[in-house]
């Protein structure tokens, strides 16, 4: 498979909270192959700390989208989940980051440009991020720091996150 393989995180603590994780990751199979959803996490809210407890999940997929295609096409499910930008980390219904992106035999892609930063800037500080994701690919080299997903999600623990459901895996 010539695919792109992608990590995202998904984050909510407005609104439906439920659906708008089962919406977006609806939405997201619509435009990837394979994917692979975490277990539902309840958080405690990181930065902006005045807001509601978020619900925050992983997914992993192939695509042939770059991930600068990805990036517009989150920008429009984000959209549609009713997400609109006032305070900076502040309370949204929907928030679709793009962690990882890359291809299996040469590696994940490095990106710095002021659109898009993959690794994402925050993945390896972030448990509300890292814990999903080690559900997933616990194996996987941040290409950046050299270490795995589950070594980094070891370092920062799991303070303030707890696995509450498994509900975008429920038939
Ligand atoms: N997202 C943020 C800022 N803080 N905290 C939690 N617990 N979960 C999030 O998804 C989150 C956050 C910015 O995107
Ligand atoms: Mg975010
Ligand atoms: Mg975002």
């Amino acid at each position: 498979m010539n695919n792109a393989w992608v990590a995202l995180s998904l984050g909510t603590n407005l609104g439906p909270r439920e659906r708008n994780l089962k919406m977006a990751t609806d939405e997201l199979k619509n435009l990837l192959e394979n994917v692979r959803c975490s277990p539902v996490y309840e958080t405690v809210p990181v930065g902006y700390a005045d807001q509601p407890l978020f619900l925050n999940a992983a997914l992993v997929g192939y695509t042939k989208w770059s991930a600068d295609e990805i990036l517009d096409r989150i920008l429009d499910i984000e959209l549609k989940g009713g997400r609109t930008r006032s305070i900076v980390n502040g309370p949204r219904t929907i928030d679709i980051d793009l962690l990882l992106y890359g291809y299996e035999m040469r590696g994940l892609f490095v990106s710095q440009s002021s659109r898009l930063t993959v690794p994402h800037a925050r993945l390896h500080e972030r448990a509300f991020v890292l814990q999903p994701l080690n559900e997933l690919i616990p194996e996987q080299i941040h290409p950046v720091l050299n270490q795995t997903i589950g070594e980094l999600a070891e370092r920062v623990g799991s303070k303030g996150v707890v696995q509450v459901s498994d509900i975008l895996n429920a038939k």
